[in-house]
């Protein structure tokens, strides 16, 4: 009786187990992607949104383009450039050191936007 009382609590112990696995590895997920040095910027209705960020060296940071208009990025001191981009067209940049690396869009000079690369 005792024996089989024992047998029986093990499963919903087993269960538990099963399901604390199923949840670390859901909640482990998010953690390693947030991990992987990438960021976006998007391009739309003529700004850069974030128009400022923050980023640590060795981040690659995408670029894309969500208006029906070309924008182009480009440093200012001509690190990085982008060719025209059309509508949904991706431009990447991976920021190695640290700094702060002021863009603009060529065809709309009054489109800027910053990137600074600090270590965090
Ligand atoms: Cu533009």
């Amino acid at each position: 009786m005792t024996q089989a009382f024992a047998r029986h609590a093990l499963h919903p112990l087993r269960a538990c187990a099963g399901l604390a696995l199923v949840v670390c590895a859901a909640l482990l997920t998010p953690v390693i992607c947030a991990a992987a040095p990438a960021t976006a910027v998007d391009i739309k209705k003529f700004a850069f949104a974030p128009k400022e960020i923050t980023v640590a060296p060795g981040t690659k940071i995408t670029w894309t383009n969500r208006d029906e208009t070309p924008h182009t990025v480009t440093s200012a001191d001509k690190s990085f450039a982008s060719k025209g981009l059309d509508t949904d067209d991706k431009f990447e940049h991976t920021f190695a050191s640290e700094g702060d690396f002021s863009y603009a869009c060529t065809l709309h000079p009054f489109m800027t936007g910053i990137v600074h690369v600090r270590k965090q």
